[in-house]
């Protein structure tokens, strides 16, 4: 039978190239995120490209009512999700601690792992109910180490990865399984959001490297979700070749 996948942050960049690459692999869509237009564009070139049959759904992660009523609005044939995907967040900053905005730290707690748990905690009775579900979660190359000015930002995706683990402990007896993907640099707009829309600052991040592309992120998520049902792949982290860890990577200037 056709699978169901929700996937959050789906209006650009890495959530983007997974509603491509599931609705290229059959799957039925939810896609969410708050930029309505772009929601509604993405819809429709997945049904025009891939015959996808796809409901987009347009809310804000942070806001716990919002999660509330867009996933208690689903449609009866809308509600058995198989595959939850929690990609949307943000890293917005990269000042030391002291010159940082407690603003930002807000945006990226309450996205990153405030929005993940309101979504994952309204999915996941539906699939304790089923007994079977998978859960994706979208962590980072900051939730293993720490760098100067990404402190808030790393600790957002530690406590994903807490998150996942903890969840693979609690929901492994009602046949769910939990995954995560741990990606270093892919350019998508997330520089653009973290330097606040300063293009020269988002695109001096790759500097002479190639970073990796949405698609390869993609591929992962592929490979996580192809494998056969006794299978479950717990965590991958992938990075561009030029990038060793968060700090140290090989740049031909
Ligand atoms: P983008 O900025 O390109 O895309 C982020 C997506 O998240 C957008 O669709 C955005 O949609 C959505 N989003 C952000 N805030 C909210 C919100 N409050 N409510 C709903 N949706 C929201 O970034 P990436 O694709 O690069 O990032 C995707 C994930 O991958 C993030 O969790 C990020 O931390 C992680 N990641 C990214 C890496 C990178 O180098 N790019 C590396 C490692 C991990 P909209 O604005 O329309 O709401
Ligand atoms: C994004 C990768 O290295 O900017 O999660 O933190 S990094």
């Amino acid at each position: 039978m056709t699978k169901l996948a929700f996937i959050t942050g789906t209006t650009a960049g890495i959530g983007e190239a997974m509603a491509r690459r599931l609705a290229k692999l059959g799957y039925r869509l939810v896609i969410t995120g708050r930029r309505e237009q772009r929601l509604h564009a993405l819809a429709d070139s997945l049904r025009a490209d891939y015959g996808a049959d796809v409901l987009p759904l347009c809310f804000d992660v942070r806001d716990r009512a919002a999660c509330e009523a867009a996933i208690g609005s689903l449609p009866e044939a809308y509600r058995d999700i198989d595959l939850l995907v929690n990609n949307a967040g943000l890293a917005a900053g990269a000042d030391p601690f002291d010159e940082s905005s407690t603003d930002d730290f807000e945006r990226m707690v309450d996205t990153n792992v405030k929005g993940l748990l309101y979504v994952t905690k309204l999915i996941v009775p539906g699939m304790v109910r089923r007994q079977s579900g998978h859960i994706v979660n979208l962590s980072s190359i900051a939730g293993i180490e720490v760098y100067p000015g990404g402190s808030v930002y790393c600790a957002t995706k530690h406590a994903v990865n807490a998150i996942t683990r903890g969840m693979r402990l609690d929901l492994v007896k009602h046949g769910i399984k939990v995954s995560s993907i741990s990606p270093g640099m892919v350019e998508t707009e997330f520089s653009l959001v973290r330097y606040h829309g300063d293009a020269d600052k988002a695109k001096a991040v790759y500097r002479g490297l190639q970073p990796l592309c949405a698609d390869d992120v993609a591929d992962v998520l592929e490979f996580i979700v192809t494998r056969p049902a006794h299978v479950m792949i717990n965590d991958v982290q992938i990075n561009p070749a030029q990038q060793a860890n968060t700090y140290v990577s090989h740049r031909h200037d």
